[in-house]
């Protein structure tokens, strides 16, 4: 199996966030990244190569061009009003406040962004741009007829919506991949996200659009974040009306009732008629996860390779979540051994 890997991520490296009342150091960190690297190369995945030079064409035919225009400037401004320390919003809208978009950084800031936990730095946009063409590469190679590859994209992107980022997400890895993969001539696209939390951006840019689905496990949003979508009820607006499946699990979720889960979104994968699969691959659905509450052991990850190579499908896998930092190789490359066994 191929891996597209970009080490500009490196220029990603948040200080900070918001948790439990607190600022404390950033779960989204580089030495993610590099230990998913190192175990890819450890078991001999295959071989690593870098991503395409796209800049952000890409990106743009998923996101709004102000969004991608904002967070091209943001440091910079961020930094002529309060010097070099990264960027956090500390004001949002709320319902009955009017969507103008503010002139000075720090309402920007709450403007595109939906929480205090993803902040900006000096590299912060070379690397989501980076990832971004981690994915879109991926997706050319699956384009041109790989089987599988592993887009080891970071920062993460399935909190990423077409206007708005949060949940470490900038530029949205996943939606980058689906929109490429139609753009190449997949007729329809699946996204199956298997990441702990919700995957509300990947939702957000497809929900309107029958030609990509969007199907999602995740913790219930009425006890975790991101706790304002994910709910069974969404399932699709105008052209996309059925094509959005949300399942959402209680908090102690182990593998055997996962299982049963993914068995149920991948039976939609399979009734859509997709030509193409993206996966939104988090593994912070381990049990040794610090900020998350399913069961998932090591071992698990194999299985749920061998259940994703079970489609038959040309397959994209992006990275996505997972905090456990010392098993994230592990789990992720579990993962990706599991599905190429199953070839
Ligand atoms: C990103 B991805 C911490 C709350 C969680 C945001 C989590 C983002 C997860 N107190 N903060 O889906 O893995
Ligand atoms: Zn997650």
């Amino acid at each position: 199996m191929i891996t597209v890997y970009s080490d500009d991520h490196v220029l990603h490296d948040g200080k900070a966030e918001l948790h439990d009342g607190k600022l404390v150091e950033s779960f989204e960190m580089p030495r993610r990244a590099a230990l998913v690297l190192a175990r890819v190369r450890e078991v001999g995945l295959g071989p690593v190569v870098p991503p395409d030079a796209l800049g952000l064409d890409p990106v743009r035919r998923v996101h709004a061009d102000d969004f991608v225009d904002f967070l091209g400037e943001a440091w910079d401004a961020w930094v002529a009003e309060h010097g070099e320390y990264d960027a956090l919003p500390f004001t949002w809208l709320a319902p009955g406040m009017r969507r103008i978009r503010p002139e000075h950084i720090d309402g920007q800031l709450g403007y595109y962004a939906f929480d205090a936990g993803t902040p900006i730095t000096a590299g912060t946009f070379r690397a989501a741009t980076a990832s971004a063409a981690v994915a879109a590469t991926g997706a050319r190679l699956i384009a041109e007829g790989e089987r599988v590859a592993f887009a080891l994209c970071r920062p993460p992107g399935h909190h990423a919506g077409r206007a708005f980022y949060g949940g470490y997400c900038f530029f949205n890895n996943a939606a980058v991949a689906a929109q490429a993969l139609r753009d190449r001539g997949a007729a329809r696209v699946a996204v199956l996200d298997i990441d702990y939390h919700h995957g509300n951006g990947t939702q957000d840019i497809f929900y309107d659009r029958g030609d990509v689905l969007f199907v999602s496990l995740h913790a219930d949003p009425l006890h975790e974040y991101p706790y304002f979508l994910g709910h069974a009820d969404e399932t699709g607006m105008g052209a996309g009306e059925g094509a959005t499946a949300n399942y959402p699990l209680p908090f102690g979720t182990g593998f055997a009732a996962w299982a049963e889960e993914l068995d149920h979104a991948l039976r939609r994968v399979a009734d859509f008629g997709a030509e193409a699969l993206v996966v939104s691959l988090g593994v912070d659905t381990f049990k040794g996860d610090p900020i998350s509450r399913f069961t998932l052991d090591s071992p698990d990850f194999v299985a749920i390779g061998q259940k994703l190579a079970g489609l038959r499908l040309p397959t994209l896998i992006v990275m996505e979540g997972g905090y456990a930092v010392e098993a994230i190789g592990l789990n992720a490359v579990n993962v990706l051994q599991g599905f190429e066994a199953t070839l």
